[in-house]
């Protein structure tokens, strides 16, 4: 992908400018006032500036969006995707399904990290016992297996990145029950790594619908990034895959944040509706029934708010009522534990949900994601590290995170 910035008087006169230098498959990614310093802020007319992105293609892809409804290049797109899953995989989300042999790769260097770790702690123990001898026979009564100590070390390192001790233990709980004798280490740790894998699963994530548009709600508290992560989902639709997708704001208590998603249909030249009433979520999804994605913002609540609370249950109902909806609940992988399971309930309330984890960026522990999976037993779709606009999101990588939740971070 090629980028570029480009100024001008106006937001059209620097996407002409973009398209005059890059051609006209140029997309733009975002749109800025230039903030001009001092005296010069006012004298010197304003500016703008554009930052567009042209894909390089080994083969020249000249099917715009508007061309790819309904014609024959449409549907043989949709069916080279069938065989690779309904769920949305493109270029820009940096998932990449890991093979087999990264995951091996991985896991070695996850070993060979704990396992320098362990025989420092082993070191430390070691000087410890001899400068504090001991009776002979207290020492044996405590002396325990080097696997239980190296047990001990993977409890102790979830811990210390926020695993509830609960899940913890049952966790190695699990572990326990179907060991006997010497076990290798790499052997206890790849099922430590399975098991966390396997109880972090697979998320859907947002799919297309089997018929009219997927409509799909974006719930969570103020603040947590809801409509920034709405904007880089939306991006990866209409850019990388071609989609016609259509943004609703159900947020109407505060104004800036109806202007901050109108802003980012803007950039991404699809249409924007803010809806204040029932009614007008209805009109609105029928309005754009032949899309193939409504995403839907809406505003955090409080749990004491009944009326706040009573507009989400409307509004879901509509959706339900409308066609084939999903539900994301938005969360914020800094936001306190307990916070985050009382949130987490609050949201059972007005439908079932997938997660998605923002500001990973901004903590160094991911215990959460795994603490609120196993508590909702709702899966995690995707996770953002950043705020920008839209590279800074990916589709959850268990891989990733549970090398992390087993790695120390110092
Ligand atoms: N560091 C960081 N900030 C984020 C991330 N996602 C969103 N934000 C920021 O969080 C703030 C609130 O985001 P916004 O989308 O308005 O949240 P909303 O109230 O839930 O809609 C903004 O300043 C965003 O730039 C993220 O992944 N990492
Ligand atoms: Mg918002």
């Amino acid at each position: 992908m090629i980028i570029k910035k480009f100024t001008g008087k106006t937001k059209e006169e620097a996407v002409e400018a973009a398209r005059k230098d890059m051609g006209s498959g140029v997309v733009v990614m975002n749109v800025k006032d230039v903030k001009r310093k001092g005296i010069a802020a006012l004298f010197l007319p304003k500016q703008v500036e554009v930052t567009a992105a042209l894909e390089e293609h080994e083969e020249p892809r000249p099917i715009r969006r508007e061309q790819t409804r309904g014609g024959a290049a449409d549907s043989g797109e949709k069916d080279s995707r069938a065989g690779g899953g309904r769920a949305a995989q493109g270029s820009a989300w940096g998932t990449q399904q890991e093979n087999s042999q990264n995951i091996e790769k991985k896991l070695d260097s996850l070993q060979t990290l704990l396992l320098s770790r362990f025989q420092q702690e082993e070191a430390a123990r070691n000087t410890q016992t001899a400068a504090e001898p001991q009776e002979e026979a207290e020492e044996e009564k405590q002396e325990i297996s080097e696997q239980e100590r190296f047990v001990k070390l993977l409890y102790n390192t979830m811990l210390e990145n926020e695993v509830d001790e609960k899940y913890a233990n049952q966790i190695i709980d699990e572990l326990e029950k179907g060991k006997n004798g010497n076990i290798p280490f790499d052997y206890i740790l790849s099922n430590v790594y399975q098991k966390l894998i396997l109880k972090f699963g697979k998320a859907e994530g947002i799919t297309e619908a089997e018929n009219g548009p997927r409509l799909v709600l974006f719930m969570g508290p103020t603040g947590v990034g809801k409509t920034t992560t709405i904007a880089k989902i939306a991006s990866h639709f209409v850019m990388d895959e071609k989609k016609r997708l259509a943004l609703l704001t159900a947020d109407t208590y505060r104004i800036a944040a109806a202007e901050q998603l109108r802003t980012y249909a803007n950039i991404l030249e699809v249409p924007f509706r803010v809806v204040y009433t029932k009614e007008e979520a209805a009109a609105a999804v029928a309005d754009f029934n032949d899309y193939d994605y409504i995403f839907v913002d809406t505003a955090g609540h409080s749990h004491q708010n009944e009326e706040q609370l009573n507009n989400m249950r409307e509004l879901m109902d509509i959706l339900k009522q409308a066609g084939e909806y999903q539900t994301f609940l938005v969360l914020s992988a800094t936001t306190k534990y307990r916070d985050l399971l009382r949130i987490a309930s609050n949201y059972e309330e007005v439908s079932e949900y997938q997660m998605i984890f923002t500001k990973l960026d901004e903590t160094s522990t991911l215990g959460n994601l795994l603490n609120l999976k196993l508590y909702t037993d709702a899966e995690i779709a995707y996770v953002t590290c950043g705020q920008n606009v839209p590279e800074d999101i990916e589709q959850f990588n268990p891989q990733k995170t549970v090398k992390q939740l087993l790695s120390m971070r110092h």
